[in-house]
């Protein structure tokens, strides 16, 4: 094992020996001895799960499962010291199933895995995205105009706020009537077309801001629609109602090749200019996309194309022009502006707060507390407030689809299960849900979010409580049923009858946390979106894999080719199903027996609803 390093040693000594004599050599020696030492750590790169510190957590964790969150919780010093607060939002991370000892002994994990130098990495446009040589700079779509963020030597702090002011400009135009359509009349309505980060993000956000009242003033008289899945319900659906006229549609697509998105685009193109003649493609339809070449082939003029970089990850993209082009079509760019500000709030303190007051750092660290080392592999974010309703489906995304990895970022299967399985309801509609498996089944993590102001107070004469107090009373109510729990000895005194007793029984100890907002505005949107963005990437580096490919995606699509193929062959020509196995071959040939009456030569038909 220590031949390598021997050699690096004697290659070096050599170097010196001569580097008098022949500089030249001496320099081509060195410059192959530090070669050969880089090639030699890459290989012999440790798995985060190898350390010291890792290994002590997983003994620590024997310890702690034999406490219950009822006497951890007994300790006020220690849930004072599990508070914390940052411009406004407030954690309570204290029932977790953690300790002081436990949180000392994640910030040394945190110190064998690099995490610091990995987010100063990855603030420094460095290309964390190894997989595919490419920089993570998410943080730059909504730095201030005045920030510098490198990005191989240039500073694309100017390249977003030049689309920025773009967007700005455009979406006024369109939003005063000052850009009409084909016929004349103002396009009221929107259709974003796009999928996956293309979707989830902007339709997170719009969802939230639907209900805010300076949104609701600034979006009077407008509609905002997103079309995604290439299921022609989707598109019946969601055009229903609408009048091309008046319609104008985004299409949001990376490369312009998206499949569901392109398909999708073509169906919409052909809804207007079946309407409003094909000249009238242009006035009517606008593109967020990198690829100015296909964007004009479609019949968009590239002038009204909305750039986004390589550096931008789809599920990362919703404050690219991806979000906030629509966004702002439906809300005024001010608004939207907000939204940006409070994201790039948090990204400065994820970037220079110490780790014991960091939300994201905590957040991430506690997560891989969980799951790696407690061994809770699902987490439930349960928003109180109805206006979060998307807010899981697209954590969803940006966990999952970042963290789900087999291997390490050098390519080393991991001994440990990396990524967790997210999901969740608004409550109180998850409590007459999933919770009964959550209290007295399975143990699953909470995320219980819970806002001090309402979007739209709602007080009723004569009621205990206003309808917010009443929503806001379950927020803090489950976590301590979670946490404590209700034991027989209780139930036995309150004379719950025998046989009753073990079915009323709560075992408690359920490890969860809450975060306070002190408003749903679109700044603290913009804060709850880049926490749990953010904390993400911390469990990702903690767990030394590239949070930021998504390579599982890519399979499913290309068998997905072959069977299209397929599909036109056997409609067009009735080619019989080959090359697939005996069970594909079967449904295959059934679906295409049953469904014969879809035309070979496809007459075009829109929906029709
Ligand atoms: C990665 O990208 C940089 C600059 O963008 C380039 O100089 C370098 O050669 C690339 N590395 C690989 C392995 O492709
Ligand atoms: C349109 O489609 C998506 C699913 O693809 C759906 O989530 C959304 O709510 C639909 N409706 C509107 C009005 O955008
Ligand atoms: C645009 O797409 C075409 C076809 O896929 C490709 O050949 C071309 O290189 C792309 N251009 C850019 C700038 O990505
Ligand atoms: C990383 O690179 C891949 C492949 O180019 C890309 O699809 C992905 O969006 C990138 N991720 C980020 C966060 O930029
Ligand atoms: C673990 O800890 C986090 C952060 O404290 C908590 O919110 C979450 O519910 C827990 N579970 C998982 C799987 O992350
Ligand atoms: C579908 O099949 C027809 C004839 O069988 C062929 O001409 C056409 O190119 C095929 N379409 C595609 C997109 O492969
Ligand atoms: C025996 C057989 O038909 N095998 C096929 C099963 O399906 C896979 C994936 O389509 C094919 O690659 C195999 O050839």
């Amino acid at each position: 094992m220590d031949l390598i390093p021997n050699l690096v040693t004697n290659l070096l000594v050599l170097s010196f020996s001569i580097a008098v004599d022949s500089p030249m050599e001496a320099n081509r020696i060195t410059i192959l001895a530090i070669s050969i030492l880089d090639k030699f750590q890459m290989a012999s790169s440790t798995l985060i799960c190898d350390t010291q510190p890792w290994k002590e957590l997983e003994a620590h964790a024997e310890d702690v499962k034999k406490t219950h969150l009822r006497d951890l919780l007994s300790d006020d010093e220690r849930s004072r010291s599990m508070v914390v607060e940052f411009d406004g939002i407030q954690l309570d991370y204290s029932r977790q199933q953690a300790t002081l000892e436990t949180r000392e002994k994640l910030f040394k994990l945190a110190e064998v895995a690099s995490l610091k130098e990995k987010i100063n990495r990855m603030y420094n446009g460095e290309h964390i995205n190894s997989t595919e040589n490419r920089s993570v700079l998410h943080v730059a779509l909504r730095a201030p105009r005045d920030a510098v963020i490198q990005n191989d030597g240039n500073n694309v702090v100017p390249d977003v706020w030049n689309v920025l002011d773009k967007i700005k400009e455009f979406s006024e135009r369109v939003r005063s009537g000052s850009w009409v359509g084909a016929t004349g009349k103002e396009l009221k309505d929107v259709v974003a077309v796009g999928i996956g980060g293309s979707f989830l993000g902007p339709l997170f956000v719009h969802t939230a801001l639907q209900t805010d009242p300076e949104a609701i003033e600034s979006a009077r008289g407008r509609q905002l629609r997103f079309l995604a899945n290439v299921d022609p319900i989707d598109v019946a659906r969601n055009i229903t109602g609408l009048n091309p006229e008046t319609t104008l549609v985004v299409i949001v697509s990376k490369t312009f090749t998206t499949a569901e998105t392109m398909l999708n685009a073509r169906t919409l193109r052909e809804w207007i200019s079946s309407a409003l003649g094909s000249s009238a493609v242009a006035k009517h339809m606008v593109a967020v996309s990198t690829n100015l070449t296909l964007v004009e082939k479609f019949g968009i003029d590239p002038n009204n194309a909305f750039a986004f970089w390589d550096w931008v990850g789809g599920r990362y993209s919703v404050c690219s022009a991806v979000g906030v082009l629509p966004l702002s079509l439906q809300y005024g760019f001010s608004v939207i502006e907000k939204f940006l500000k409070g994201a790039s709030s948090i990204d400065q303190h994820m970037y220079s707060e110490q780790f014991e007051r960091n939300l994201p750092v905590l957040l991430g660290l506690l997560s891989v507390w969980n799951v790696s080392f407690l061994g809770y592999p699902a987490r439930a974010i349960l928003p109180y407030s109805q206006a979060l309703e998307k807010f899981a489906p697209h954590i969803q995304q940006v966990s999952m689809e970042s963290n789900g990895k087999g291997v390490s970022i050098d390519g080393v299967p991991l001994p440990f299960e990396a990524g967790e399985i997210d999901f969740g309801e608004p409550g109180t509609n998850g409590q007459h849900s999933f919770y009964q498996l959550i209290h007295q089944g399975r143990v699953i993590p909470c995320d219980f979010i819970g806002v001090v102001k309402s979007q739209q107070p709602v007080y009723l004469s004569g009621e205990v409580v206003s309808n917010h107090d009443e929503l806001m009373s379950n927020f803090f109510a489950q976590p301590d049923a979670l946490a404590y729990g209700k034991t027989s000895e209780q139930l036995q005194k309150e004379n719950v009858p025998p046989h009753l007793v073990p079915h009323k029984t709560f075992s408690g100890n359920r490890p969860s946390l809450s975060l306070l907002l002190p408003s749903l505005n679109a700044y603290n949107i913009g804060q709850l979106l880049a926490i749990y963005e953010h904390r993400i990437a911390v469990e990702g580096f903690i767990w030394g894999i590239n949070s930021f490919d998504q390579w599982g995606v890519e399979l499913g699509k290309s068998l997905a080719t072959q069977v299209r193929k397929q599909l036109n062959a056997s409609r067009t020509k009735g080619e019989p199903v080959q090359g697939f196995n005996f069970s594909t071959t079967a449904m295959l040939t059934r679906y295409l027996q049953a469904s014969a009456d879809v035309p070979a030569d496809l007459p075009t038909r829109l929906p029709q609803i």
